[in-house]
């Protein structure tokens, strides 16, 4: 096994010494507690010994009628260290708060603080293969090393990372995990088999210890796939006898498996459109065989036409997610839960909002983060994300008035629904730091604690995240924190212009190649030309923009209130046009992306400043990463300023350095 490093936890030994318990009473037995007593035991030099030499300590059950099942109190008093939670997992939860605290040097004499999960599921989904192209087992997406599940087609036999991996997911509070990608091939088709499931009882029991439900990948084609039988289509009754064997299966031998996650009709993916049958026929049949042993069915939103013509303004693939899934609003199953990504597209680094989000009014609906850097520069790039999700998550949708926000469907309330929440999609892979860039540990870490509660600020989760993993120095903590919080604007300084996307090459999601998705098979994506660029989605072209209620309809229609840094996602300008920043759009694309390059290379400059603070490793990871972002920015801005130049042949008002 690789080795790596640990992240923002304290080491936990496994050479323990059961007689340091000492003045530590637990109170409970279960396989959770066990971990509860494993990371005392574990971490007792570098925390306990310390803190039991001030306070006696106390992890205790209670009825409290202040915490929810998964919250947990914290409360001192006369040098007796309580924690409180109605059940093992909450006190799991405080277990990993007292760590911060400890971590963040905070005086724990009188304190008393109570903590209940804000969102009810927080999920992290893994886009790890089995086989594909990587015998190593490769991750969809991943730019942290191989997976730390697969390898050569079956699973890894040394788990000692998958159960690190669940601790790190349990330290901030994720419940839920998918373990494979959900674009199933070949082998991971046999997870739901005798040929697999002994091995995802073993992970799925890992993640259990750490208070973590596990979910499969499922292939909507399985019954073909592995059934043998002919037709995967779900009102056939034998196609449905299938999927309740095979689940009533999985249960027995998993008696507390999560369900499956389904991609269904989508890139390639089989579904019920296949045999003429509608979203709904597919995701109840499946949903139905979970029911009895109270199996949660996610199904992705992720469907839309691959095939685009750019002379026809009305098709438009931003619209097609609403156009699928709306006509079927309130006819799903009760546990089915619709997965969607955050925008109408795919993971750009700047959408709006997915009008499924307040659309869909219902039906139990959960937004997917990316977490991974697909197009957001592969971990390579310092990108921290958790300005972008603090945005989405207090977008307001408008679907009940004012205040209709997307964080209050995520935690249920705005639609009173009976599953909700949030997921993630996992940057992580089996590189010695995990996330390949240390710094995207904060990504990690920042989506997990948002998917706690979401009123968390970036900046807070920022600073916490640098304090735990780096240390208390302050020169560390505002450099770090700084460059962090200013990373999501800098990429898209560089990248892609006023929320249009797509500008990057249509394979790896890396470089910049601005026409790579302009003239293929999909149709359009910037519509750049002469005299200016920007997509159609007005009332009157594609009519997107009505898919949200009302206010955002106006707003989004209207040059005079849109947004600046969503212009070019809704409406074709003239080069010339002003933006309400005063300056024109073409001055803008000079502008930004030379101040881009200068915010990467200022970051290299201050990274330097933390040489002695920082592990050499880490040190020497960061720079590495900063060098070859600062080259790609360069092409960037290179390449899109020559482009915008040529086309619009308009000169950069300061006369800098174009070719
Ligand atoms: C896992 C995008 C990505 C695919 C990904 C897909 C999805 O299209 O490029 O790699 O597949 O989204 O979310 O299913």
């Amino acid at each position: 096994m690789k080795k790596y490093d640990n992240i923002w936890l304290p080491k936990c030994s496994t050479n323990i010494d059961s007689s340091a318990f000492g003045n530590i009473k637990i109170e409970g037995n279960s396989k959770i507690i066990n971990t509860i007593k494993q990371e005392i035991l574990g971490t007792f030099d570098e925390i306990f010994a310390p803190l039991t030499e001030s306070y006696s300590l106390t992890f205790m059950l209670t009825e409290q009628s202040n915490l929810s099942d998964e919250g947990y109190q914290i409360k001192e008093t006369a040098g007796q260290l309580q924690i409180y939670a109605k059940t093992d997992k909450g006190l799991l939860y405080g277990l990993y708060h007292l760590y911060r605290l400890v971590k963040q040097n905070e005086n724990l004499t009188r304190i008393d603080l109570c903590e209940n999960p804000v969102n009810q599921i927080r999920m992290m989904d893994n886009w790890d293969n089995m086989d594909a192209s990587d015998p190593m087992g490769s991750i969809e997406r991943g730019y942290a090393g191989d997976s730390i599940f697969f390898e050569h087609s079956r699973f890894i036999e040394d788990k000692r990372r998958v159960r690190d991996y669940a601790r790190l997911l349990a330290s901030v509070g994720i419940n839920a995990t998918t373990l494979n990608n959900r674009n199933v091939l070949d082998s991971e088709s046999f997870l739901i088999t005798d040929r697999f499931l002994a091995d995802v009882k073993e992970v799925a029991d890992i993640f259990a210890d750490y208070g973590i439900k596990t979910y499969v990948s499922a292939d909507f084609a399985a019954p073909i796939t592995v059934g043998k039988m002919d037709s995967a289509d779900p009102l056939d009754e034998s196609v449905q006898t299938w999927w309740a064997d095979t689940v009533k299966h999985v249960y027995e031998v998993i008696p507390d498996f999560g369900g499956f996650l389904v991609k269904a009709d989508s890139e390639g993916r089989p579904g019920p459109m296949t045999y003429g049958r509608t979203i709904v026929d597919g995701a109840n049949m499946m949903a139905r065989a979970l029911q009895p042993y109270g199996g949660i069915l996610f199904w992705l939103c992720f469907v839309y036409r691959t095939q685009g013509d750019w002379k026809n303004r009305k098709l438009d693939r931003a619209k097609d997610a609403y156009e699928f899934f709306k006509p079927f609003d309130g006819q799903f199953e009760y546990n089915v839960i619709l997965q969607a990504k955050n925008g109408p597209m795919d993971f750009q680094p700047r959408e709006p909002v997915s009008p499924l989000f307040g659309g869909l009014t219902d039906c139990n609906i959960v937004p997917e983060l990316q977490i991974t850097q697909e197009y957001t520069g592969h971990q390579i790039h310092l990108n921290y994300l958790v300005p972008q999700w603090k945005e989405f998550l207090e977008f307001d949708t408008f679907a009940k008035g004012a205040e209709s926000t997307v964080k209050k469907i995520v935690d249920g309330s705005l639609f009173h629904r009976p599953l909700s929440g949030i997921v993630g999609i996992s940057n992580i892979g089996n590189d010695t730091n995990w996330c390949g860039h240390k710094l995207a540990q904060a990504n990690l870490y920042g989506f997990c604690r948002l998917a706690w509660n979401p009123e968390l600020s970036a900046e807070k989760i920022a600073r916490e995240w640098t304090v735990n993993t780096f240390g208390n120095e302050v020169q560390v903590i505002n450099v770090i924190s700084e460059m962090l919080l200013t990373s999501y604007e800098t990429y898209e300084n560089y990248t892609a212009p006023l929320g249009i996307g797509w500008m990057i090459d249509v394979e790896t999601h890396y470089r910049c190649d601005i026409d790579s998705h302009e003239y293929g098979p999909w149709g359009t994506a910037h519509y750049a030309e002469r005299d200016g660029l920007g997509c159609y989605r007005t009332r009157d072209e594609s009519s997107m923009v009505e898919q949200y209620a009302h206010e955002n309809a106006e707003k989004f229609n209207d040059l005079a209130t849109c947004p600046d840094e969503l212009l070019l996602f809704f409406h074709h300008v003239p080069y010339g046009h002003v933006l309400h920043s005063g300056k024109t759009v073409i001055q803008h694309i000079y502008d930004t992306h030379f101040a881009g390059v200068e915010q990467v290379k200022k970051n290299i400059e201050n990274w330097k400043l933390l040489k002695d603070f920082i592990s050499p490793v880490d040190f020497q990871n960061v720079a590495d990463r900063l060098q070859q972002q600062v080259e790609a920015a360069e092409d960037w801005r290179d390449i899109m300023n020559a482009y915008f130049y040529r086309k619009s042949g308009v000169a950069d008002e300061n006369g800098r350095k174009i070719y």
